[in-house]
């Protein structure tokens, strides 16, 4: 790799998805050659498509080598272990920023550029969000729009939350708060692995803000979501609210005060659409306390 990789990367899962591979990245090269023009890396976590994924997916790192990087793990074990296993090789390559996106063109790769903007403007994690003002869903049956709604209101309700859009997998997160919240130790796979991460970030004071974005439902491949995953939310929301997790922060260097370490309550951030997660300061509930509040 002979450009710089301290720049922004995106992390885009995949599992049998040949189809959209080749498009996924290549818009999102074209969207991040504007948006992040001091370079970037799009990393595509392969484990073992049969269908081809990954030597399409080495065919677009030998085309574009200081672009495109593929990480192949050897067999599918769910969401949550790829992406762990891509935020690993990003945060090792001194990424500023880590983006999660779906490869199936659910999300539209032009609002990597709206996610992107937020974490600069002062943010600290910025979740694509269907459920604020001007996001939404598109092609959805009325039992997936439960579905998601009905798991986004639950995680809320249960883990005192004032996110809307929980279980959503497009997000930027400034690679320091990856750093922080113990990626380690972090077990769920599925929609539970989306909820856990922005607990931990609003745990550890982080400031989150929602970026409205227009969810489409896949046109190529097949889903991959399936009972198993929704019953692991299901089960493993209480049972982080159970867990108390607290980050161990670092200590701030002297002179900075509580603002070292810990970031300020949630501001508007400018420009994106966004708004805050928690306009409150910790958006939580009173019986659970961020560490330092
Ligand atoms: N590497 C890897 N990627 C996975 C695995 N499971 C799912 N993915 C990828 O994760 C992303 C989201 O999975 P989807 O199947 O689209 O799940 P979903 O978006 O919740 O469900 P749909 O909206 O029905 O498509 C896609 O890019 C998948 O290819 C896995 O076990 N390993
Ligand atoms: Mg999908």
């Amino acid at each position: 790799m002979a450009a710089s990789s301290h720049v922004p990367w995106v992390v885009i899962p995949t599992f049998n998805e040949a189809e959209n591979v080749t498009r996924v990245v290549g818009l999102a090269q074209e969207v991040l050659r504007e948006a992040a023009p001091e370079g970037f890396r799009i990393l595509v976590v392969d484990d073992r498509s049969p269908d081809g994924t990954g030597e399409l997916a080495d065919r677009l790192a030998a085309e574009h080598p200081d672009e495109v990087v593929v990480l192949h793990r050897e067999r599918p074990t769910g969401l949550g272990p790829a992406y762990l296993a891509g935020f690993d090789v990003a945060l090792s390559a001194g990424a500023t920023h880590v983006m999660e996106m779906d490869a199936d063109l659910s999300h539209d790769p032009r609002d990597l550029a709206k996610l992107l903007g937020a974490v600069r403007d002062g943010a600290d994690v910025a979740l694509g969000s269907r459920y604020v003002p001007g996001g939404g869903v598109s092609d959805w049956g009325l039992v997936r729009r439960i579905i998601s709604r009905g798991g986004s209101w639950y995680a809320r309700r249960t883990l005192g939350l004032k996110v809307r859009d929980l279980t959503g997998g497009f997000k930027c997160f400034r690679a320091d708060v990856l750093r922080t919240i113990e990626l380690s130790t972090v077990r769920s796979v599925g929609y539970a692995f989306q909820v856990e991460l922005t607990w931990r970030a609003v745990r550890s004071g982080y400031r989150v803000v929602e970026v409205p974005i227009v969810f489409r439902d896949r046109t190529a491949g097949t889903s991959k979501m399936n009972w198993r995953i929704a019953r692991e939310a299901v089960v493993l929301v209480p049972a982080l609210r159970r867990s108390r997790w607290r980050a161990t922060l670092p200590t701030p260097p002297a002179g900075e005060g509580a603002g070292g370490a810990i970031p300020r309550a949630a501001e508007r951030a400018g420009g994106t659409g966004a708004v805050p997660a928690d306009p409150s300061t910790s958006g939580e509930s009173s019986s659970v306390r961020s560490p330092g509040r």
